[in-house]
């Protein structure tokens, strides 16, 4: 286990200053030490930062106690900062733990996922600590389609708002956004709309209304990650013990952001990051930051892995506009396609309904469908896997041009 750490922390930083850290936080501790303290300390964590949070300033509720009531004993309660494969590590009450997970998690395929509030067991004998228990969860981002629980599939949880991040410039892209809209609408978390770089862009006011009108109901916020300007209007969104994640494409400045929020380097950016030679990027970076203001932040949590079939629930509340007009239409499963009585069709042709909104929600909604038939015959739990039926389908449309 050990091993693996060391091979490939979620998180890299300068040694040098991480051991500094972790002195200066012992060193400087004149707390009796407990036993639980005395076994934190161990040198262990490669990913949480050393801290002396609280578990509630970690955003432990009255909830939690209550479901965490029944542990006496040796148990601990803590938060998943990054999962390394097998192995977590967990922010407790004043530092940070790596442990596996017991056997009848794994056998009932219960991973803990960044974000996840969790109940650990210390073994005297062997010095570490296990996993043994998940508390339920209020929010989460899933990797699979809807539905299929219990399995290795949530990727996150417990996310109280999600900033989804896009950049002025070429990413900006309201399909893609809606995208994003769909995934946190389903996940149960609150979002907004951060578009990044907004130094690169000419008129960023002009550009936060384009995306405004793709997104009803939902905060736009230009800012600069790199200037600071505009920062500052996300903070009613960061309250003390809030958990807000990012997501959003590569190289929209997610990292920078959280530098800039935390007021120092504590995720590597593109500028800075590792690269295995073949230009893969070779670091997991996900992490559990606690920020000055006292939210805690998530850095990207492996959002390439969510299943967009998993958006299904989270369609109605992307596209809200239309859902309320399409009360009107005449069959209850209309797809605004030419059916007789289509309210949607009747106020795209009055003009009170823009056309490109429509063309949006029907592109997503089949792709949503293609997505959910894929995982219905089990093709698309990976995306290598997904890429490998993409190319299937390719090659079966080739043949039958062919014939
Ligand atoms: N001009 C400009 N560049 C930025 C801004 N924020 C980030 N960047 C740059 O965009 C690149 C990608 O940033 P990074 O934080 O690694 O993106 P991530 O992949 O979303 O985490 C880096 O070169 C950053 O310096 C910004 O507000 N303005
Ligand atoms: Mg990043
Ligand atoms: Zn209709």
């Amino acid at each position: 286990m050990m091993q693996a750490r060391r091979h490939g922390g979620c998180h890299r930083e300068d040694p040098a200053v991480k051991d500094r850290d972790r002195k200066a936080l012992y060193a400087s501790d004149a707390t009796p030490v407990t036993e639980a303290r005395s076994f934190m300390s161990q040198p262990t964590s490669q990913c949480g930062q050393q801290h002396r949070y609280t578990l509630k300033e970690l955003g432990w509720t009255e909830e939690h106690d209550a479901a965490f009531s029944k542990y006496a004993g040796p148990y601990l309660a803590g938060r998943v900062a990054c999962r390394q494969k097998t192995v977590w590590d967990v922010l407790v009450d004043g530092g940070s733990v790596t442990a596996g997970i017991s056997g009848a998690l794994r056998r009932l395929g219960r991973f803990p996922a960044v974000g996840d509030f969790v109940v650990l067991l210390r073994q005297p004998e062997t010095g570490t600590s296990m996993i043994v228990d998940i508390l339920s969860q209020k929010t989460r981002f899933t990797r699979g389609s809807a539905g299929r629980e219990g399995t290795d599939q949530v990727i996150a949880a417990n996310i109280d708002t999600v900033f989804i991040v896009t950049a002025a410039g070429r990413d900006l892209n309201p399909r893609r956004i809606e995208r994003f809209l769909a995934i946190a609408h389903a996940s149960g978390a609150f979002p907004v709309i951060v578009i990044n770089k907004s130094d690169l862009a000419d008129d960023p006011t002009t550009l936060a209304d384009e995306i405004a009108s793709a997104s009803p109901g939902i905060p736009v916020i230009p800012i600069s990650a790199v200037s600071g300007e505009g920062v500052d209007r996300l903070d009613p969104y960061l309250p003390p013990r809030r958990t807000v994640a990012l997501i959003g494409s590569s190289g929209v400045g997610k990292s920078t952001l959280i530098n800039r929020l935390m007021g120092r380097p504590v995720q590597e950016t593109s500028d800075t990051r590792d690269y295995d030679g073949k230009g893969r990027h070779t670091t997991t970076v996900r992490q559990l930051f606690v920020l000055d203001g006292g939210a805690l932040m998530i850095d990207n949590p492996g959002l390439r892995e969510v299943g967009i079939g998993t958006a299904f629930a989270g369609i109605a509340d992307t596209f809200p506009d239309i859902l309320e007009v399409a009360e009107g239409c005449r069959f209850s499963d209309c797809r605004h396609e030419g059916e007789p009585g289509c309210a949607v069709q009747a106020a795209v042709a009055a003009g009170t309904l823009p056309a490109a909104r429509l063309e949006s929600y029907q592109r997503l909604v089949q792709e949503l469908a293609f997505e959910q038939a894929k995982a219905e015959i089990g093709l698309v739990r990976l995306e290598k896997k997904r890429w490998k039926a993409i190319g299937k389908i390719q090659r079966d449309i080739g043949k039958m041009k062919g014939e």
